[in-house]
Formats: structure tokens, sequence, C-alpha cells
């Protein structure tokens, strides 16, 4: 049946129009829309902003929901997470790995998140994770796109049978190939390992995501390689580098050049500030860094640029509902993105720019795209960033798939009881 969305406001417009979904695509798009001839539904959005769906382009969906298995992360670090982690590999099931990343895909489709990238830890010669996530790929078909990325949480080399099992991996249905150069033994096994994953990555036509530089260190250089090798391979617009927090710790003469190198190579990137303000920083007694990438230095430079959640209630990060919302209201801090402008940004980086880094559409809510839309319970990108806005209605494919019914809050003072909903009357 037709549905005709009444009084949208879309991402980057101030004035509503009506939307018409026919056939799982926007048939029209204007103001006062004339109703359709045949059977239809019409729901009045009330002057909701409605944005193409949010992509989530960097999640560990193996790791969601173990917080507190077998233990807690003391210190809070990077590296004793990798290390409980590794202790919680142990006891993985497909079935266990299935079930928790399938909770998380719920939540992520009830705030809108229509494609997903997770990485999978492949430092398991049973591949126990794959055959979880695999699974859910194909319970989600055709309602999130699940891409699967492998990586090497213990290292490519420091890890025995690594590389192998990185092969064995794409073989067997990763759509990406990671890596984790900052964390090999050496310095020539990091550069060693960002050439085996684009070695990789050319003979099994594959795409690149790699965890690089997750570190203060400001010595970590290994995006210099990533940028090198995409450049020499002509491979542009099929890389993306992740985390890369040790950016923040460069000086900026090398800085400088680092950020000319990646736009040569027009690598995607990710950055997460939601680990990253917990993870970072944790070496330093003060000031203590941010730890976090140049965002907006990468911005400026015309650099495709998106928010990543990285993980909900696992060993890194404890919090979490899996909504990229969250994660662009702490980038708004975290990153000092609170100028005007720069807060609707923020909606971009969590639709049509991880959209980019991931090769789905990213052409927006346009005649003739695919009807899948996000109805925020906000006027505005701004107001839908400050409340942290419920969506009040996913679509997919012209189906609505989620709906939300925001809370309603009421006070009494002596003036009398009135309802609030935070927003400027
Ligand atoms: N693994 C890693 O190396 N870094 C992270 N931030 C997470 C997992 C969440
Ligand atoms: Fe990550």
């Amino acid at each position: 049946m037709d549905l005709l969305l009444r009084n949208a406001v879309l991402l980057g417009t101030d004035h509503p129009v009506d939307v018409l979904v026919a056939g799982g695509t926007v048939a029209a798009i204007g103001a006062d829309l004339p109703a359709p001839d045949g059977e239809h539904e019409v729901e009045d959005l009330g002057g909701r902003l409605v944005t193409p769906p949010l992509v989530e382009p960097h999640i560990h969906l193996d790791a969601v929901l173990t917080v507190g298995q077998p233990r807690q992360n003391e210190t809070g670090s990077l590296f004793e997470g990798i290390a409980v982690w590794a202790e919680r590999v142990k006891t993985l099931t497909p079935d266990d790995v299935a079930a928790r990343a399938r909770e998380v895909m719920t939540w992520q489709l009830a705030w809108g998140v229509q494609s997903v990238r997770s990485h999978v830890d492949v430092c398991d010669p049973d591949l126990r994770a794959l055959a979880g996530l695999k699974q859910v790929r194909e319970e989600f078909a055709g309602l999130v796109d699940l891409q699967l990325v492998a990586f090497p949480q213990q290292g490519v080399y420091g890890f025995a049978g690594g590389a192998d099992l990185m092969r064995r991996a794409v073989e067997e249905g990763c759509d990406v190939v990671g890596g984790i150069p900052h964390y090999e033994l050496t310095r020539e096994d990091g550069v060693a390992s960002v050439q085996y994953v684009f070695d990789l990555a050319q003979e099994y036509d594959r795409l690149i995501d790699i965890h690089c530089d997750e570190t203060d260190d400001d010595h970590a250089r290994f995006v210099e390689v990533m940028a090198a090798e995409t450049i020499k391979r002509g491979m542009t617009g099929r890389v993306t580098a992740s985390h890369t927090t040790a950016m923040g710790s460069y000086n900026a003469a090398y800085a400088y050049r680092l950020v000319n190198n990646i736009k040569r190579a027009g690598l995607h990137m990710v950055t997460n500030p939601l680990d990253n303000s917990v993870l970072q920083g944790r070496f330093d007694v003060g000031p203590v860094r941010r730890g976090q990438t140049r965002v907006k230095e990468l911005v400026a430079a015309g650099l495709n640029v998106a928010i990543g959640h990285d993980s909900v209630m696992d060993p890194w990060y404890p919090l979490g509902v899996g909504d990229p919302l969250q994660s662009a209201f702490v980038m708004a801090h975290y990153g000092q993105m609170s100028g005007a402008s720069e807060l609707e940004y923020l909606l971009e980086m969590v639709t049509t720019n991880p959209a980019k880094a991931l090769g789905v559409d990213s052409g927006g809510i346009r005649v003739g795209g695919p009807a899948d839309l996000v109805v925020f319970d906000a006027p505005t990108a701004t107001d839908a960033v400050r409340r942290i806005s419920p969506r009040w209605l996913v679509m997919r494919g012209g189906e609505v798939v989620a709906r939300t019914a925001p809370a309603t809050t009421t006070v009494t003072t002596p003036a009398g009881t009135r309802e609030v909903t935070f927003l400027r009357p």
C-alpha cells in the first residue's frame, strides 16, 4: 500500500514537505502532494526531521554484551581490554555470538541503523565468532546490511597462525580485510601486516578497514603506510582507517604532511568518540590527553570522516545502547564540534559519510531512491543531537520496521501541571 508522509523536514532543509512512498521507493517529494488514487495511508509527521538511514561504520558485534566476562577491565585501558577479551574468546560459541549480535542489531534497527560494518576477531583456529556473525548477516538480509571485517585482534604476526586465519576468514565470507599494526610485536611487523592486508584485499577483491594507530604513542605511524599503499596500488575509495588516535599526539609538522598524504590517498576516516574518550590517556598523569584523531583538520581537508560506535557493553566500553546519536553527542563535546553548522554536520557523520565508507547508498532521500528513512522526534538536526531524540519511525524499503512512542513528561509547579518536551517554546 502507498504511504503519504505529510510535513516531513528533510535533513539540510528547514521547511516541511510531503513524501510519497510507493512500491518501496520514494515516488514524489513536494509541498501539499495530492493523495494517490489507489489504496493508501496518510501519516502526518508534524514537522519532524527525516534523514537517510543511519549507518554504523564501526562496531565489534562479536564482543557486545560481554562486559564483566570473565572479569572486569580494571585499568580501563585498551590493552587490558584486549587481554580480557582473549579470555572470553575461549568460551565463545557461534550461538552465543549470534544471540548477542542479534540483540544489538535489533537495538540498532530501532535507532534507524540499516547498514553496519562489524569487525570480527579471527584469532581463533575455529573462527567461531565468524560463524555466529555470518548467521545473523543472513537473518537480517534485506533489513540491515551487515559487512564483516576479518580483524586480527591479537595481531597478524603476533598470534600463531594469524596470517592463515586472516586468509581463511576472507575465503569464508568476510567482506572487508582488517588489521591492527600498532599491536604487532615490532614496527617492522606492523608495516608488514599493513602490506599483508592490502595483498589479501587485492587478491580477493575486498575493501580494507584497519584499526590503525589506536594509541597515544606519537611514534605509532602506520596511517602513513596505509596512505602510501593506497596511493601506490591505486585503491582510493576502498580503504578506511579507523581510530587513528595517535594523530592527536603528533607534532604539527608531521601531522601537516600526513593529512596531505591521507588526502592524496582519499582514505575514509572513522573516529570512535565513545570508546576512545575512555580508553585513551590512561597512562597520562595530567593533563590527560583526549586521545583522538584530528577530526576537524580532516574534515577541513575535504576528507570523508564518519563516526563509529565501536562497542556496546564489552571489555573496552561498559555503556552504550547502539545509538549513533550517542556517539555524535559525545563527538560534539570531545571534538568540540559545538558550532551551529558543526552540530548539523554531526548528522551527516552518522548517515551519508559512513554510507560512503561502506559503499552503500548515500544518495539521500530523493525521488526514485529507496524508501529507506528515519524520522526523528525532533524538529531540527540540532535538537535531534541535543535531546538524542527517539526515532519516531524507521522505514526500510517502504515498510515501517520500527516505531518509538516518546515518553511524555509532566511537571507540577504552583503555576499548574503541564507537559514539557525540552524544546524551545
Ligand atoms: N579492539 C580494539 O583493538 N580496539 C577497540 N577499540 C575495541 C576492540 C573496541
Ligand atoms: Fe574498533
